[in-house]
């Protein structure tokens, strides 16, 4: 266990806070061991090519070529590989943690949150207390509605929208409705092994558990303007009594606590 942690480190991959992590982590370090292969075999082929048929050793050409199946084998094996790894672990994986929305049996048993990317911030929309979103129209856009929420739903009172940090409690499955107010970023928290595209336009959806409380970066994986590289989040998993209290401050908070930007 502790060389496996190693061999993460070795990689640079991140630590893995999520419950689908050691998935996604199984198949990087699948996929190295077979490039590592690779490169080994194919490296020690080319200098065993350099040496064996060398202009001194064979001053003619030889026209008839190899006359053994041993590459075919080989090649063979390398596929019969890249089948077990496609079918028995990416497939596999991504049924599960990309496919698969956890669904709950009754509400509360997953975090939903509504993902807004904008140049170059991340706002989080919750629907606090009431569980609820309000409803949402392009005709009720305005400054001070930059999201166009129906301020006379009786849910609106209860959601609120942050700015740069999200918090979500500890093992529960985490979805996110991830949208973009201008250009395509991305929303990708590698400590949670989830990465998704923010289009304008579309709401699409992604989810992720987090498995141990902490304080994790939330990235923009795609260059989306001349700060870019300054476009980052916290993402903050607490207890789920911290999270209970932090949703009630802010639901209490009235509407739109925050209504947008900061
Ligand atoms: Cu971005």
């Amino acid at each position: 266990m502790n060389s496996l942690v190693g061999l993460k480190r070795f990689l640079g991959l991140q630590v893995d806070a999520s419950a689908t992590g050691a998935g996604v982590d199984k198949l990087l370090l699948g996929i190295h061991a077979l490039m590592l292969l690779l490169f080994v075999g194919w490296l020690g082929y080319f200098l065993f090519v350099l040496f064996r048929f060398n202009r001194r050793a064979h001053p003619a050409a030889d026209y008839a070529g190899v006359r053994n199946h041993a590459s075919t084998y080989l090649e063979g094996m390398v596929a019969l590989i890249e089948a077990a790894l496609l079918i028995g672990l990416a497939i596999p994986l991504w049924a599960h943690a990309v496919e698969q929305f956890p669904k709950g049996s009754k509400p509360g048993d997953v975090t939903t949150i509504k993902v807004i990317a904008a140049q170059f911030n991340w706002h989080g929309w919750y629907p606090g207390a009431n569980g609820v979103f309000a409803k949402q129209d392009m005709k009720y856009v305005s400054a001070d509605n930059p999201y166009g929420l129906d301020k006379t739903d009786p849910n609106y009172k209860s959601n609120f929208i942050v700015a740069s940090e999200l918090v979500v409690p500890v093992h529960k499955p985490v979805v996110v409705y991830i949208t973009s107010m201008d250009v395509i970023h991305c929303f990708s928290i590698k400590p949670m092994r989830v990465t998704q595209d923010a289009i304008p336009g579309m709401s699409i959806p992604a989810w992720f558990t987090p498995e141990r409380v902490g304080t994790y970066q939330i990235n923009c994986a795609q260059l989306c303007g001349v700060s870019h590289y300054g476009m980052r989040g916290t993402l903050k998993v607490v207890s789920q009594e911290d999270y209970d209290k932090w949703v009630a401050k802010n639901s209490s908070a009235g509407a739109g606590a925050g209504s947008g930007y900061e």
